[in-house]
């Protein structure tokens, strides 16, 4: 047997140049209004994207730090950009892998999310190689621990935040809602919070519903009930990339500032040595399950 990992995330634009592109990706064929990509230009650069991107040498980080802890190729596949999934698995195909363990940078099972990861790295593979796809991972209990330990010991009200997605998914029966929110009743218990609520974040101006509250609104809701110190643990997220950088660091903590209060957020696990250890020991897990 011999093993490979491909290891998904998101993708971000390498350069600034790239971001048309990337969003073109992103929205798969429909149409972009000129003033959100103008928007998005200038969110890239506000974080200091111009010719070379920070966000995405964290997942290189995460990349390599993985393989040495498995000893076991793991490669990079990105759902929006480059290298993409299908590079990922053409590497691992290449380097002689007949057993790919599927991991994605993203806990919680969509399937406007997840499953989408699923099918790139499934058609790329072709049945060329046994595919292990871990689908969630939102209850794995080294990764709750490792966001219990962020949040206790805190006297502020915790804050758990998540990528909205459209509303409709709750009518369709997708397990995402309930897996935030067990992920999150999971470290309250853990941490013994008592004080804790949940939002969503970074929704898009797609003309329809989405999933709510917004951190936004709520934070003006939990100022109206007397909150003014607040601690964001964005549990739907592993790594400092734009939702994190933009979505909460500049836009929430003005909407804070605004309102007189207090916003910290806890440090992502980005390639913190705990977290990786928790990654290898899920793909250790998943290999050592006989073939489905
Ligand atoms: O750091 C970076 O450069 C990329 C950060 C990034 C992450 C991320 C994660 C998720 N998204 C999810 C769902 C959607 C849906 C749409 C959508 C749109 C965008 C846009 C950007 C973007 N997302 Fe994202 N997402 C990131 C970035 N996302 C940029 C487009 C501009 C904008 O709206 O700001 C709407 C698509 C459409 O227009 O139809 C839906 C979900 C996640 C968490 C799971 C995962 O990481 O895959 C769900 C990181």
């Amino acid at each position: 047997m011999s093993e490979a990992v491909v290891l998904m995330a998101y993708g971000s634009p390498e350069r600034i140049a790239d971001v048309p592109a990337y969003y073109a990706d992103i929205r798969g064929g429909r149409p972009i209004a000129p003033e959100h990509l103008d928007d998005l230009v200038a969110r890239y650069r506000a974080l200091g994207v111009e010719e070379h991107n920070p966000l995405n040498a964290i997942t290189e980080q995460t990349r390599a730090a993985l393989e040495r802890a498995l000893g076991v190729p793991v490669f990079t596949g990105m759902k929006h950009w480059h290298p993409r999934i299908a590079d990922a698995a053409a590497a691992a195909l290449a380097n002689g892998a007949n057993v790919v363990v599927g991991l994605v940078l993203a806990p919680h099972y969509s399937r406007l999310s997840i499953a989408g990861y699923r099918e790139q790295l499934e058609e790329a593979l072709a049945g060329r190689a046994d595919l292990r796809m871990i689908e969630s991972w939102h209850d794995y209990p080294p990764f709750v621990e490792l966001i219990a330990e962020r949040v206790r010991a805190t006297h502020r009200h915790v804050v758990f935040t998540a990528h909205s997605l459209p509303a409709r998914i709750l009518d369709e029966g997708d397990p995402y809602q309930d897996q935030l929110l067990r992920t999150a009743a999971l470290v309250a218990d853990d941490a013994g919070l008592t004080d804790w609520s949940f939002a969503y974040q970074s929704e898009s101006p797609t003309g329809v519903p989405w999933l709510g509250p917004d951190i936004l609104d709520h934070l003006e809701d939990l100022r109206t009930r007397g909150v003014t110190d607040v601690l964001v643990c964005p549990i739907g997220f592993v790594s400092d990339h734009l939702e994190i950088r933009w979505d909460i660091d500049v836009e929430a903590q003005d909407r804070a500032r605004g309102l007189g209060m207090d916003l910290q957020r806890i440090e992502m696990p980005n390639a913190d040595p705990a977290f990786i250890q928790a990654l290898a020991l899920l793909v250790e897990m998943e290999l050592a399950h006989a073939p489905r």
